[in-house]
Order: structure tokens, then C-alpha cells, then sequence
């Protein structure tokens, strides 16, 4: 398992919680990726689209096998298993599987950018993902990543909604 990805999850259709878990689960079916960290889960204010429901979004860190391309067709498999539909850009979905680092690498093709291109300005992206990994560079970023949150404007808007490993434990899977 030679490649590390780190890869942001998003719900806004209920039940929430359960399409994290259930995305998370059928992400580490495959032999090839294996789960080596999470966030908390946060309930967020809808950024871009305001229009629609509150989010839960998280980040994980996986170690994988796979190019950066596979798991992202995993990953859009997974959206379309758990009832994704794009109808509004940036509307309510029951799933968003976004990867936003993959190695150091910078990739840059028609389907894929990653590093994710809006990663930097999105506070529910920034905050769990300094959780797992707080010295996390970023390729082609030069300041540490958490003098960027300071700017968010959508700070504010992103909340604790399920503390890993607090009182509330947050056990995305049994083995
Ligand atoms: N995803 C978007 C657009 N806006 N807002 C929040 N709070 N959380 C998201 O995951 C999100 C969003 C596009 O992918
Ligand atoms: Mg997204
Ligand atoms: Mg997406």
C-alpha cells in the first residue's frame, strides 16, 4: 500500500451520518485501500449553493494500491451506489467523495485535479483534514495549511457534530 490519499466526505440528504458510514465501508471492501485515519464529523453551513440543508462532512486517510484514477472511479461508483444525482452544481447530495490529496503529486487531467482546486478555500474541508494531519502540505502550497483558515469565511459555519473519539465515539467500522 504505497500511495496515501486523503479524501473528503459530504452529505446533505438524510439520514447523513449513515452515507458517511456506508460510503466509508464500501470504500475499504476493496483489498486494495485501507483505512489509516478519520476526523471528527461536522455539521456544516452549505457553501456555494446556500439553498439547501446543513451538511456532514468529514475527511479520511487511506493508503492504497490503486492509482489516483482508479480510486477516483471508485469513488464516483460509490456516489452512484448511495443514490448521488447531480442536478444543481454544488446541490444537496446524499454523497460527495472528493479526493483531495493524492501523494505529493500534482495530476491534472480532463476528469481529475488534485490537489482539489478549491481544497484551500473550504473551511469543512481545512478543519477535519488539519485534524487528522496537522504538518499536512499541500504540492505547490508554501504556507503551513492552517494560516489559511484563519481567512475562511465559512469558519464559522463549520461545527462538531460527532467527536472521534470523545465521549460520543465515532467507530466508522467494526472489523
Ligand atoms: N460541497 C460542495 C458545495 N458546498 N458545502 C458544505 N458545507 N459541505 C460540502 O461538502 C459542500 C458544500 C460541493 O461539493
Ligand atoms: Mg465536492
Ligand atoms: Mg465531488
Amino acid at each position: 500500500m504505497e500511495n496515501t490519499a486523503f479524501i473528503s466526505l459530504g452529505s446533505n440528504i438524510e439520514n447523513r451520518y449513515d452515507y458517511l458510514v456506508q460510503a466509508i465501508r464500501l470504500l475499504i471492501k476493496y483489498p486494495a485501500i485501507k483505512l489509516v485515519g478519520f476526523s471528527s464529523i461536522y455539521e456544516t453551513d452549505p457553501v456555494g449553493y446556500e439553498n439547501q440543508d446543513l451538511f456532514l462532512n468529514m475527511v479520511i486517510q487511506v493508503r492504497t494500491e490503486l492509482t489516483a484514477r482508479e480510486l477516483l472511479d471508485i469513488c464516483l461508483q460509490i456516489e452512484l451506489d448511495l443514490g448521488r444525482k447531480r442536478e444543481i452544481k454544488w446541490g444537496p447530495r446524499t454523497i460527495d467523495l472528493d479526493i483531495l490529496l493524492y501523494n505529493h503529486e500534482n495530476i491534472e487531467t480532463e476528469s481529475l485535479l488534485v490537489p482539489h482546486p478549491r481544497m484551500l478555500e473550504r473551511a469543512f474541508v481545512i478543519i477535519p483534514l488539519l485534524e487528522i494531519d496537522q504538518d499536512v502540505t499541500i504540492p505547490g502550497v508554501v504556507k503551513p495549511v492552517d494560516q489559511y483558515l484563519n481567512q475562511l469565511p465559512d469558519k464559522e459555519g463549520v461545527r462538531i457534530w460527532k467527536q472521534k473519539n470523545g465521549e460520543d465515539v465515532f467507530v466508522p467500522i467494526e472489523n
